[in-house]
This record gives structure tokens, C-alpha cells and sequence, in this order.
């Protein structure tokens, strides 16, 4: 699809960016490629949690409180397993079961998690484009001071509690980009970094074979929005994990971990003194308001990077 603008996202900040570009952009202008590493199995079943939470924002189903997960789903399957003694730390509702139910099947059919991903989309309603990073499996696990932890185990059992001496992406090093990201990495016009975890999101999605390579030569507008505001991360670890990975919190050093794979930076009114610095590396930086509380500001956010991406 050329043309498009290509979004890479994590959770719940990049499902926020995807959805005001949805409303700006038709649907053959916009590809949103969801980072995988989250993916785990609960209960027998392939959850990708990332994938549903840019699935469920952009068909309007998400739960408003939590920002991942259905609105108004209940937990009856959830406690009815606890009477088994199988561990239910991890919450998955009812209606959203119904979702790993129908991928994990198909799967098993022989369908890849990018045709298993289009199949839900369009069942949702979606019309503009999700694809997973890859369909090959690359699982995050991070080296704590508790042991290694897989992703979810670090994210939601542990509560990100654990101090972090290292990020691994298993799998990366020999999975490809999905095929509508392989194309897309050809064909885009521009290439967003939604305001997404830089550790926990992005970097899966840049471990991919040749992805760092081909995203640095990629000759369009290559945007970037921070996730990082006034020295702490709108949502999730990201300012913790900077500091136990021994570099202080900022937009300046999210900026720092894209010098030479983007072009432009977005960085929000209250670090506009950090501009001259990250200017120095070699990106134009751009001072906007970035938080996204209703859907005025990720409409808000979205016209100013599609803006960024045309000129
Ligand atoms: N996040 C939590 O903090 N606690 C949960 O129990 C939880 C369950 C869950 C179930 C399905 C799903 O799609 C997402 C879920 N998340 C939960 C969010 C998820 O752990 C994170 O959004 C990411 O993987 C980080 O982006």
C-alpha cells in the first residue's frame, strides 16, 4: 500500500497516537505495526496483549479505565479457574478470552499471527491496518534482581517492582518484520514512533533482522513523539527504567536511543529547553503539547505528525 504512513507502537500511549491518526487518516494511508515481545501463553491460549490493546482502542472497545482489556467485561472464567489453583494474576476477562479463543484456533490452523490479527480486526470493525512486528516469536525478558522474568511476569505479577539490569528480546535476532511491515519499510511515505515504551515496546520492534538498518536508511520523514514528559513516562516503567539502566529520565534520552533513525522529535512544551540538544543530534525538534488526555488531544497530536510527515 504505498503512500501510508507507518506507525510503530507498543501499548497503551502508542494505541492512544494510532487512534487519532485513525481519525485523520483513511484507511489505505495508515499502517499501525504493534510490537510483539509482550505475547505470552495463558491457559493454553496465545495472548498479544499489545496487538489487542491498538485493536480494542481503534474499534472503540477499550476499557477507558485501564487503557488495555474490554470496556464493561467481567471475570467469571477467571475465578472459576482459581478453583482449579491455576494462576490467574494475569486478567483476562471474559469477552477478551473470546478474543484468544478465536486467534489461538486459528493459529492452530495453520494461520499466522499477521492473518489471525486481520481476521479479529475486521470481525471488530477495524479498517485501518494492524500488523504484528513479525510473526515469528520474540518474547522480552528482563534480568532483575528477582531472577529473569518474562515480560508479563516483570509487568503485571511482579508490578514492574523489581530492579532491572537487563532487557533481552529472544527470538529477535533471527525473526523478520511481518509481511505488511517488510512492505510498508519499502513503501511508506513516513515512519512514526508512536510515544511508546523505548525499552519495552519500540526496541522489540528495532531488534527485528534488519529493521534498525532499514528504518536509518529509509529516506522520508521519520517522526518521533516522546514518551518521556518533564522527566517521567506518562504511563508504565519507561523513567524507572532508564534510572536502573543507569541514564537519568528525559526526553533528551529517549531522543539519544533514535539518533540517526529519525528526523524529527516531538517533545512536549514543558522540556522545550532540551530542543537545542536534540537538535545537536541531528533531528529537528518540534515543541507541542503531547499529553493525551481526551480524544481533542490525540486528534490534536495525530494532525500535527501527519503534518510533519507531508511537508
Ligand atoms: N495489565 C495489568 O497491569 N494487569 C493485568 O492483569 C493485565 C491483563 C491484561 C490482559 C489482556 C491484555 O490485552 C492486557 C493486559 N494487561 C494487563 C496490559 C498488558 O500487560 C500491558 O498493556 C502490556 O503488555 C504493556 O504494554
Amino acid at each position: 500500500m504505498p503512500n501510508e504512513i507507518l506507525a510503530l507502537a507498543g501499548g497503551v500511549g502508542g494505541a492512544k497516537l494510532a487512534w487519532g491518526l485513525a481519525q485523520v487518516l483513511p484507511p489505505e494511508q495508515f499502517l499501525v505495526v504493534v510490537n510483539t515481545g509482550d505475547d505470552d501463553e495463558f491457559h493454553g491460549l496465545h495472548v498479544s496483549p499489545d496487538l489487542d490493546t491498538v485493536m480494542y482502542t481503534l474499534a472503540g472497545i477499550v476499557n477507558p479505565a485501564t487503557g488495555w482489556g474490554l470496556a464493561d467485561d467481567t471475570f467469571t472464567v477467571l475465578r472459576s479457574l482459581e478453583k482449579y489453583g491455576v494462576p490467574t494474576w494475569f486478567n483476562l476477562g471474559d469477552k477478551d478470552l473470546a478474543t484468544h479463543l478465536r486467534r489461538s484456533e486459528l493459529m492452530k490452523h495453520g494461520a499466522s499471527l499477521s492473518q489471525a490479527t486481520e481476521e479479529l480486526c475486521a470481525a471488530l470493525g477495524v479498517k485501518h491496518r494492524v500488523a504484528p512486528m513479525s510473526d515469528d516469536p520474540v518474547r522480552t525478558s528482563l534480568l532483575t534482581d528477582q531472577g529473569v522474568l518474562k515480560f508479563q511476569e516483570y509487568f503485571v505479577k511482579h508490578r514492574c517492582e523489581p530492579r532491572v539490569t537487563d532487557i533481552t528480546y529472544e527470538g529477535a535476532d533471527w525473526s523478520s518484520p511481518s509481511p505488511a511491515f517488510a512492505d510498508a519499510l519499502e513503501t511508506a511515505r513516513a515512519i512514526v514512533f508512536c510515544p511508546s515504551n523505548p525499552f519495552l515496546s519500540l526496541q522489540p520492534i528495532l531488534e527485528l533482522l534488519g529493521v534498525r538498518k532499514r528504518i536509518a536508511a529509509f529516506s522520508g520523514p521519520k517522526i518521533a513523539v516522546s514518551p518521556i514528559v518533564g522527566g517521567e513516562a506518562i504511563k508504565g516503567p519507561a523513567a524507572k527504567l532508564f534510572r536502573e539502566l543507569g541514564e537519568e529520565p528525559s526526553a533528551l534520552a529517549v531522543a539519544k536511543r533514535l539518533k540517526g533513525l529519525c528526523t524529527t522529535f516531538v517533545l512536549d512544551t514543558v522540556d522545550r529547553a532540551l530542543a537545542p540538544q536534540v537538535e545537536a543530534l541531528g533531528m529537528r525538534a518540534v515543541v507541542a503539547d503531547t499529553i493525551m488526555t481526551g480524544p481533542e488531544d490525540k486528534v490534536r497530536l495525530a494532525k500535527l505528525v501527519v503534518d510533519l510527515a507531508t511537508r
